[in-house]
């Protein structure tokens, strides 16, 4: 079986000597080399290289090498009736799971009021006692395998959690909500909201004026998805209403965020470049063998995102 790989995070050592312990015979290929006759069995890749221009007929699968592959489902390129599978590692939705805990604690301790306190040489003392972890309201939107284990992950660390997804889905210590109402609830009064929401037609512009108006004052907001569930305005508008306290930002609509972006010098926005969950070697091999080791059953691959025609 040939592989394509076309993501400079497969191009390590590590990542072959993983894969070839589970999948000896495998040929791999680094991108721009090609064998000779220009077919190959499976493409790995986050996003198509430019270069790429037609994919041979010989093409049995597409790895998505990131937990997202809304940009390998858009692309023309892609013929529909090939089936695309995504990375599943838990070690990149463990990081993820770490970042949402910053997140988490650096509301307790409202960070970056702290920050610009200390800028100004101010010392403004605490008018009560501070929240514990149970007091603080996270939503998290998205309750997909990441979304699920960051949500879990806050609640064990003793957050007070509650979850939304497109369709309901229930997940140990967390009060879960479902479709459009259940967005409401789940959000109302929140202080801290963590997206991790898969973009399509029904999610993009998600974090939207209406949406940050039902969080608690001074929330901090984490868009760990995609640039395109952010509306950009709304969010500037909140953080000059105080009606959202800081954010973090770890995917943009267009990356690397262009340097005169305004999100770079906000005060109150920090920015990450998508390095929220990195998938690692081992886990990255690993769902890949999974992929190969069920076509070559011929069962269906685990964790497709459009299951095509094998
Ligand atoms: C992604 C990822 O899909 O980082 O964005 O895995």
């Amino acid at each position: 079986m040939r592989i394509l790989l076309a993501d400079d995070l497969a191009f390590t050592d590590a990542f072959e000597a993983a894969l070839r312990a589970r999948e000896p015979d495998v040929e791999l290929y680094r991108w721009p080399s090609l064998p000779d006759d220009g077919h190959f069995d499976v493409l790995l890749a986050w996003c198509l290289p430019d270069g790429l221009r037609r994919l041979p007929d010989s093409l049995a699968f597409v790895f998505c090498f990131g937990a997202g592959a809304d940009q390998l489902l858009s692309d023309p390129r892609i013929p529909s009736h090939v089936p695309i599978a995504r990375l599943v590692d838990e070690n990149q939705a463990a990081q993820i799971a770490d970042y949402a805990a910053h997140v988490g604690f650096a509301r307790l301790l409202d960070q970056v009021t702290v920050k610009e306190d200390q800028a100004r040489a101010l010392w403004s003392e605490a008018d009560g006692p501070r929240r514990t972890r149970d007091q603080l309201r996270v939503a998290v939107l998205g309750l997909g395998h990441i979304g699920a284990r960051v949500a879990s992950e806050l609640a064990r660390l003793g957050f007070s959690v509650q979850g939304w997804s497109r369709s309901h889905k229930s997940v140990p210590g967390v009060e879960t909500f479902a479709g459009e109402d259940g967005l409401v609830t789940a959000v109302e009064a929140a202080d801290v909201l963590i997206n991790l929401l898969p973009l399509t037609a029904e999610t993009e512009d998600i974090l939207s004026q209406k949406l940050f108006a039902r969080l608690s004052s001074g929330a901090y907001v984490a868009n760990l998805g995609r640039g395109g569930h952010l509306d950009e305005a709304a969010l500037l508008g909140a953080l000059e209403s105080g009606r959202v306290g800081a954010a973090w930002l770890d995917a943009f609509r267009q990356e690397p965020l262009a340097p005169d972006h305004r999100f770079w010098s906000h005060p109150r926005i920090t920015i990450t470049p998508h390095l929220a969950g990195i998938p690692t070697a081992s886990g990255a091999a690993n769902s890949l063998a999974d992929c190969i080791d069920a076509f070559r059953r011929g069962f269906p691959l685990p964790n497709l995102v459009r299951p095509g025609r094998i």
